[in-house]
């Protein structure tokens, strides 16, 4: 087991990382920046580094910086959370040159994963079913129309470097086809530098449901079961459930099934997430995500699993100590990510919290990494904290999740609180009747109302 871990991010995510690091006994080193002076989780670590000013790129994405703190503090493994440097395959090459483990997947699976169109082609090797689309990228030199025409209008153009949105051009109609590649084209050189594209058949009303997944890199591997995040806005998640209101146990069964052959084939290590879109049964492939998720603890709360603690004991050479049979799936669980953001007009809030009270109570958990009197910098993504909720049954949970938004109190900043104060006495929430464009439908419509 590892000595040492250092925790490369800040927020809830490090202080969850370091609850599970305190639970095997193993020391944390806590990294910050010139902002994060003050942070839960620099308090909370055994030790703590300043790796850098405020800005992310200087501080949170400064891989020399970290590898120092690692030097220095003699940690011999890092974890690296969500965002920042968790898909970073060369941050993972680079600690396993310096002896140090990377928590997570192997570089070669990152590397796959980060390209769109190469975890595509891989995803349908390995049996997972796909969206129809072409037959891996698609070239200035190729027939697009003809392809186009193969797959069936409305198609989508997809930037290969893209995901979580960005640079996606959908052709309702032939005619829109040349316009919707040049112009996907121009923005995925200048976003990311990589004008590779390719094209799908393009889904009107899907959910995003997706499967964590869970391997030892030696050829074993576990599903743990989807969670449904299609209430989203913008491409970020906002609420998100375990199980999907939309399956029933013999699919989520197929489906897990498909997705541990998947990974057994891959001997891939560490916690993944396969996310699908779902739409008239049917699951279609889309991207997979090579880190801890931040609505894991959905999985968590209906599996009685530790994701962080499996991911530690894995990457320690460790072999999966858990059987398909022995994951079991009890009741339902919600999270609500509250976010430092107005919740009509989602304008960014930071600022000192100036009373916080937290709800508690029989299967309620709240992973945050603020306190009253904290100071939230403004350097950083908006989330705070995360509302998660456990019920015997979705009724359960919901009624739950409804007395604690009740009770939770955080001042002196506007928050999401609110909006999902309003989901929650919803009737298609309550129906669990959503899809990818729900939320934002809704939103378009309460900001109609406030005219
Ligand atoms: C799609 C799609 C419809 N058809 N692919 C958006 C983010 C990226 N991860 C994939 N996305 C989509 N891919 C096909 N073939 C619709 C979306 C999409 C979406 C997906 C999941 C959650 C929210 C979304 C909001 C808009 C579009």
């Amino acid at each position: 087991m590892f000595s040492k871990i250092l925790i490369a991010n800040r927020g809830e995510i490090a202080l969850r990382i370091l609850r599970a690091c305190r639970e095997l006994g193993i020391p944390t080193v806590a990294v910050h920046s010139t902002a994060d002076e003050n942070a839960m989780h620099v308090r909370l670590a055994d030790e703590s580094v300043c790796i850098g000013p405020p800005v992310a790129r200087d501080s949170y994405l400064n891989i020399p910086q970290i590898l120092a703190a690692c030097e220095i503090t003699g940690a011999d493994a890092v974890h690296p959370g969500y965002g920042f440097l968790s898909e970073n395959a060369r941050f993972a090459e680079i600690l396993e040159a310096h002896g140090i483990t990377f928590i997570g997947p192997t570089s070669d699976h990152i590397r796959i994963m980060g390209d769109k169109i190469q975890a595509k082609t891989t995803a349908e090797q390995l049996g997972i079913p796909v969206v129809p689309g072409s037959d891996g990228g698609i070239t200035p030199e190729d027939d697009v129309h003809a392809i186009a025409d193969h797959i069936g209008y409305p198609v989508l153009v997809k930037a290969a470097a893209g995901g979580g949105g960005r640079g996606m051009k959908v052709a309702q109609t032939k005619a829109d086809l040349d316009t919707a590649i040049s112009t996907a084209r121009a923005e995925a050189k200048a976003a990311f530098g990589d004008d590779a594209l390719y094209m799908e058949k393009y889904l009107g009303k899907p959910r995003h449901i997706e499967v964590q997944v869970l391997g030892d890199g030696q050829g074993n591997a576990i599903h743990l079961g989807e969670r449904d995040c299609s209430l989203q806005r913008r491409h970020q998640k906002v609420f998100e459930e375990c199980p999907s209101p939309a399956l029933n146990d013999a699919q989520r069964k197929n489906i897990g099934e498909i997705c541990a052959d998947a990974m057994r084939k891959l001997k891939y290590r560490g916690a993944g997430t396969i996310e699908f879109l779902y739409e008239n049964g049917e699951f279609y492939f889309i991207e997979m995500n090579t880190r801890l998720q931040v609505e894991h603890p959905v999985t968590e709360m209906v599996t009685g699993i530790d994701l962080v603690n499996e991911q530690i004991r894995i990457a320690s050479g460790a072999t999966l100590g858990i059987d398909q049979q022995d994951v079991t799936f009890e009741g339902h669980a919600i999270e609500c990510r509250i976010n430092a953001e107005n919740a009509a007009t989602f304008a960014p809030s930071p600022g000192t919290i100036t009373h916080y009270h937290p709800p508690g109570g029989l299967g309620v958990r709240v992973d945050s990494g603020v306190y009253q009197g904290y100071k939230i910098p403004p350097h950083y993504d908006s989330l705070i904290g995360k509302l998660i909720v456990h019920g015997r049954t979705r009724v359960e949970c919901m009624m739950r999740l409804r007395r604690c938004l009740a009770e939770f109190v955080v001042d002196g900043i506007d928050t999401t609180i609110p909006l999902f104060t309003k989901l929650v006495d919803n009737q298609d929430i309550a129906n669990g009747a959503y899809d990818i464009h729900w939320l934002e439908k809704f939103l378009a419509e309460e900001s109609q109302k406030e005219q």
